[in-house]
């Protein structure tokens, strides 16, 4: 049984996020994500639309997440490996090298991001029209 794990926002879900999803659970049996609470968001700089409760209710409905959990901090990343036994940290490739410290517990694999398409287009794409 291998354990894939990975984290973001996850707002108004697209192409992009599916992709990532996709792949990452390809690569093993079982995907977890942590989910960036309201608060961590804030932290991040990053106001989502949706607030958690309803972006985990929609990631949840994916077929390729089988567990979602929030993610507070940056630096639970570690617990949380160990927690659910991961085997493969997975991220978009816009934060390649961010994690490599990772690889002292599990693989860490960088996926490509899905061009032209993102959240913050999108939010941007609605304001214009209002
Ligand atoms: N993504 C992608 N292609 C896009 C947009 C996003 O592959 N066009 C990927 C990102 O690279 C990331 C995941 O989808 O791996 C989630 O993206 P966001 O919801 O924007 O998450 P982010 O703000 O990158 O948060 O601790 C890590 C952070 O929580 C990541």
């Amino acid at each position: 049984m291998k354990t894939i794990i990975t984290y973001g926002t996850f707002d108004i879900l697209h192409r992009g996020h599916i992709n990532l999803l996709r792949r990452a659970r390809e690569l093993g049996d079982k995907l977890v994500v942590g989910l960036s609470s309201d608060e961590f968001n804030a932290g991040k700089h990053k106001s989502s639309l949706l607030n958690y409760e309803n972006r985990k209710i929609v990631l949840e409905s994916i077929r390729y997440v089988d567990h979602v959990f929030p993610e507070d901090t940056w630096e639970q990343k570690i617990q949380d490996i160990k927690k659910y036994g991961a085997d493969i940290f997975v991220m978009g490739d816009d934060w390649e090298g961010k994690f490599d410290h990772l690889r002292e517990y599990c693989e860490v694999l960088y996926l490509g991001r899905t061009p032209s398409i993102s959240t913050t287009e999108i939010k941007t794409s609605l304001n214009d029209e209002n």
